[in-house]
């Protein structure tokens, strides 16, 4: 075959590739498009003004910030009244949209149905895991080929349920999972109302280590108020920052530790009491070198504040020596620059 031949059916081939490839992205964002129910430009805190939303968890995923959180129902509730999960996407903390809702509290056979309490995804081997927690009825975990889901129940039973979390006895200590993989790829799960445990989670990340088994961390130092619940894990520079509510009305505190496991020394308070909510639950990430504190008040309404509650972001910063300088909670937020 002459060189000229070779070289025209190269390009012939490529361009075919080229536009498969088009074709390819063009359905790719028409499907990622078909899967949006809003966008809007945030203008300050609460960052989420279309409906209520609770217990933010934070995951980065290529360039994008997927913000998870609760439904709460609209003012004038006596008690949490949560139907489903939401998630919510930004690569700019400005321009924000949100996906069609990818689970519910319903999804969980087993579960309460109307306590979509907090809960955190993390992603491992291409795969992402959701754990979440409904009130009573322990921790589940859910699954899903795409941060914005849908996603499943991913073993048709809860994970954790009262009976694994040990030394107290109140029916709402299963609650408020966060979970982290570690540089060796060990992954961990926290959870905890009235005291915080840990279990290592194995490689299928739906299951834990029964050998391990499950401990209660070990948080040393005079705390400022006793833990309430909302842990939310990290590593920062070789060292595991542990944060959580403290008190009622809610403060967020956070503790270091050398382990993952503990035992974790008392730092103090980082974020006051968050104003007309109870709660005020929390995520830390960093994204696109800034860190960010992701926490709800009850900012849109005086009717039914903690049972209405709604998402908001300020930065978060540390000293020197590692330790968090306190939040400034703002109504300007993060979106405009400053
Ligand atoms: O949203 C229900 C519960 O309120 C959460 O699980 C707690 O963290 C608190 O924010």
């Amino acid at each position: 075959m002459k060189k000229s031949t070779i070289n025209l059916l190269f390009s012939a081939l490529a361009i075919n590739f080229y536009i498969q490839g088009q074709e390819l992205n063009i359905k790719t964002l028409q499907d990622q498009k078909s899967k949006i129910t809003y966008e809007w430009k945030a203008t300050g805190n609460p960052v989420v003004t279309h409906k209520y939303t609770a217990d933010a968890a934070a995951l980065v995923h290529n360039d994008t910030l997927f913000i998870y959180t609760g439904e709460d129902f609209k003012g004038g509730q006596n008690g949490y009244n949560i139907l489903n999960w939401c998630v919510f996407a930004t690569t700019d903390m400005e321009h924000f949209w949100e996906y069609k809702i990818p689970l519910k509290a319903s999804d969980f056979s087993w579960g309460k149905q109307n306590a979509a309490w907090a809960s955190q995804v993390i992603e491992r081997n291409g795969k992402f895991y959701w754990y979440t927690s409904s009130e009573t009825t322990g921790i589940g975990v859910a699954v899903s080929d795409k941060p914005e889901g849908p996603y499943k129940d991913a073993i048709g039973k809860p994970l954790f349920t009262n009976e694994d979390s040990f030394g107290k006895e109140h029916g709402w200590r299963t609650i408020d999972p966060t979970v982290f993989i570690d540089d060796d790829n060990q992954a961990w799960i926290y959870w905890g109302n009235g005291a915080c445990w840990v279990a290592k989670l194995n490689e299928d990340m739906i299951s834990y280590d029964k050998d391990y088994g499950i401990k209660m961390v070990d948080i040393q130092g005079e705390m400022d108020f006793p833990f309430t619940e909302a842990p939310w894990i990290q590593k920062r520079n070789g060292y595991y920052l542990l944060s959580f509510a403290v008190g009622f009305p809610e403060r967020i505190a956070y503790a270091i530790g050398n382990r993952p496991e503990g035992p974790y020394t008392y730092k103090g308070v980082i974020n006051e009491i968050a104003g007309n909510s109870n709660t005020n639950h929390q995520a830390i990430i960093n994204f696109k070198g800034q860190d960010y504190f992701i926490y709800h008040n009850g900012g849109i309404q005086t009717d039914g504040g903690s049972f209405s509650r709604s998402i908001c972001i300020d930065k978060l910063e540390y000293n020197g020596d590692g330790t968090i300088k306190p939040i400034i909670m703002t109504t300007k937020g993060v979106s405009k620059k400053n």
